[in-house]
């Protein structure tokens, strides 16, 4: 493990208390969209504490820390899952993606209430709990598939239903657990087999592409050519391509292009 993974890991593991203690909530832009006191206090800490680790870096966060533009970029949500974290469900993460020009390189998911860390580096494999994790061998029909319904856009949903309709025809079933981060590592562990969400920003996924692909997954955005780095966009992945390729012509079928009104 290099020097910089192990520190930034140190200070993502280091958050844990905040998320144990007590905290105050207050909703965004809809009732659905909830942000609580230490979503901020993880966001402000692991900006000082990422950008001491690597001072030529900047920050893009959730909570809309934003620093300018370099080549080595921190992409972090500091709690993934942030509706269940306010319900106590135990389902949230701190999600620590960085980048070099817009390539991942390092990727960190950490459950405080299970304790489940997930680790990757770019071309040295991908951990859970210090133990090398790869993706299952399994096929569609045996395979379990994650996906959401679009919680902030709730005019998407239709187009999830209906995909869901179709890839739960050919697959095994479908999970649904409301932290894409960890959703996606369940993917990199050998757990689910397929995940498509309509729409997902950078920091729910970011550090979690890395671990997927380091584990030997499939990852694509859909329909960007977004300039914007703090926009979102549809994501599929799976555990190969021909899943990965399967699921993309589902998808492609019901969504062919970006829906109107999807920003
Ligand atoms: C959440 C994602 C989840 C997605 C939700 C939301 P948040 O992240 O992890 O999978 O479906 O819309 O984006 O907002 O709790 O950090």
């Amino acid at each position: 493990m290099s020097d910089l993974l192990k520190k930034v890991i140190d200070a993502v593991v280091d958050c844990r208390e905040i998320l144990l203690s007590p905290f105050s909530v207050e909703t965004k832009d809809s009732v659905s969209n909830l942000v609580t006191s230490a979503d901020k206090a993880v966001e402000q800490r692991l900006k000082t504490e990422l950008l001491k680790i690597l001072p030529d870096a900047c920050f893009l966060g959730e909570e809309g820390s934003r620093t300018e533009e370099k080549t080595f970029r921190f992409v972090v949500d500091p709690i993934d899952g942030t509706a269940n974290f306010v319900r106590n469900l135990n389902c949230s993460a701190i999600s620590v993606g960085l980048l070099k020009d817009g390539v991942g390189i390092l990727g960190v998911v950490y459950n405080p209430f299970t304790n489940e860390l997930y680790y990757a580096e770019k071309g040295n494999g991908a951990f859970l709990n210090d133990k090398p994790i790869k993706v299952s061998k399994r096929d569609f029909s045996h395979g379990l598939y994650y996906t959401a319904l679009c919680i902030y856009k709730k005019g998407l949903a239709e187009n999830c239903i209906n995909i869901l309709r179709e890839v739960y025809q050919q697959c095994d079933d479908f999970r649904r657990e409301g932290a894409a981060a960890l959703e996606i590592c369940r993917l990199a562990s050998g757990k689910a087999e397929l995940y498509f969400e309509i729409r997902i920003f950078p920091w729910d996924c970011c550090a979690a592409e890395i671990i997927l692909t380091e584990a030997g997954g499939v990852f694509k955005h859909l329909y960007t050519d977004n300039c914007d780095i703090a926009a979102p966009f549809p994501i599929i992945a799976a555990n190969n391509d021909e899943n990965l390729k399967k699921l993309e012509k589902i998808v492609r079928k019901e969504v062919p292009k970006l829906p109107e009104d999807y920003n």
